[in-house]
């Protein structure tokens, strides 16, 4: 493995890049969003032809632990549309990402499809810190870029029946990505939330990681980011947003609900029925670390499930 000096990514919170410096990058970058509009028309950009400005990190979210390689984060993936293993990168890399159009629907004042960099011409892209916990017990903690699902579902004007909110990942009349055509899995992908989860400030919408646009194999060029919840509620690659008032059926609920619920909260003391979820293992590191109540995210999510623990809690 390489060793380097450590990156700006890498350097405690006391020692990030200053407000002024983003914003001299912001201002250099605004030139090049006339590059990224031209490449979007060529239809067929891949995530690093497309400039993105430098965001401001929000100092809110921080870290008790290092900050993942960049090379593990973007190299051990799940990502089961491009097949069942964590090397997914070449397979995904193949995916275009222009044009994308994204279709908001069900119960809305108004169904539309826009353009992915429509949509980010609407949305403050600021940059966060936060862990991550698959089901599977590793995890890891990287920076993401994006805004917070709460300014898209105000974007998507919900009506006030509408009690969830689904998310979907494209399928094969958009993409035929090679694990589609297994036919043991109920796609599309389909993740879902309560519409206060997907009001909470910690919901996110992610476009970039490391400072850079989101590559295919992390879910670009939208991808939901919930770091209270276990890793496979983070729908990668998303296509639709529907409003509803049905609970969602989910991809893995439907394929096994007590092992991959709906909720999927992280909880060190349920364990998985065939390994426990007490501890994390960090990818880069492989340094092994005691699992948090709902990912050391609490204080801003718990009182989500007040009244609901014996369900939210399980699984
Ligand atoms: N569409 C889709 N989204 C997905 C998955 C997937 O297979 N397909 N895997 C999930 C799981 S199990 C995890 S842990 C995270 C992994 O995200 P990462 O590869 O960016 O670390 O993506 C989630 N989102
Ligand atoms: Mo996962």
């Amino acid at each position: 493995m390489l060793i380097r000096t450590k990156r700006d990514w890498e350097l405690p919170e006391s020692a990030a890049t200053p407000e002024s410096v983003y914003i001299n990058r912001r201002a250099l970058m605004a030139g090049a969003g006339a590059i990224a509009g031209g490449l979007a028309l060529g239809g067929t950009a891949r995530a690093a032809d497309v400039p993105v400005a430098a965001p401001v990190r929000n100092p809110a979210y921080t870290l008790d632990r290092p900050v993942t390689p960049e090379a593990a984060a973007t190299s051990y993936n799940n990502f089961y549309e491009f097949g069942t293993s964590k090397d997914v990168v070449t397979a995904a890399q193949k995916m275009p990402l222009r044009p994308w159009t994204l279709r908001i629907d069900g119960m809305v004042e108004k169904p539309l499809t826009l353009g992915v960099d429509d949509l980010l011409k609407a949305m403050p892209v600021e940059e966060r810190l936060y862990r991550h916990r698959c089901v599977e017990a590793w995890a890891m903690a990287v920076p993401w870029m994006g805004f917070p699902l709460a300014k898209l579902v105000a974007f998507a004007k919900p009506l006030s029946s509408a009690t969830y909110v689904e998310l979907q990942t494209f399928g094969r009349d958009t993409y035929a990505a090679p694990g589609l055509r297994q036919p043991f899995y109920p796609w599309p992908y389909v993740e879902g939330l309560t519409m206060a989860e997907a009001t909470n400030d910690l919901a996110f919408i992610s476009t970039g990681l490391y400072g850079k646009p989101l590559q295919g194999q992390n879910g670009a060029p939208l991808r939901l980011t919930l770091p209270w919840k276990y890793g496979f509620k983070s729908v990668k690659s998303i296509v639709r947003i529907t409003f509803t008032d049905k609970k969602p059926k989910t991809f893995w609920a439907l394929l096994n609900a007590d092992e991959y619920g709906f909720w999927a909260n992280v909880n060190p003391a349920v364990p998985h029925p065939r390994w426990s979820q007490a501890h994390e293992r960090l990818l880069g590191s492989n340094e092994s670390v005691p699992t948090q109540i709902f990912n050391g995210y609490g204080a801003q999510v718990a009182g989500l499930y007040k009244g609901l623990e014996k369900e939210a809690l399980f699984m």
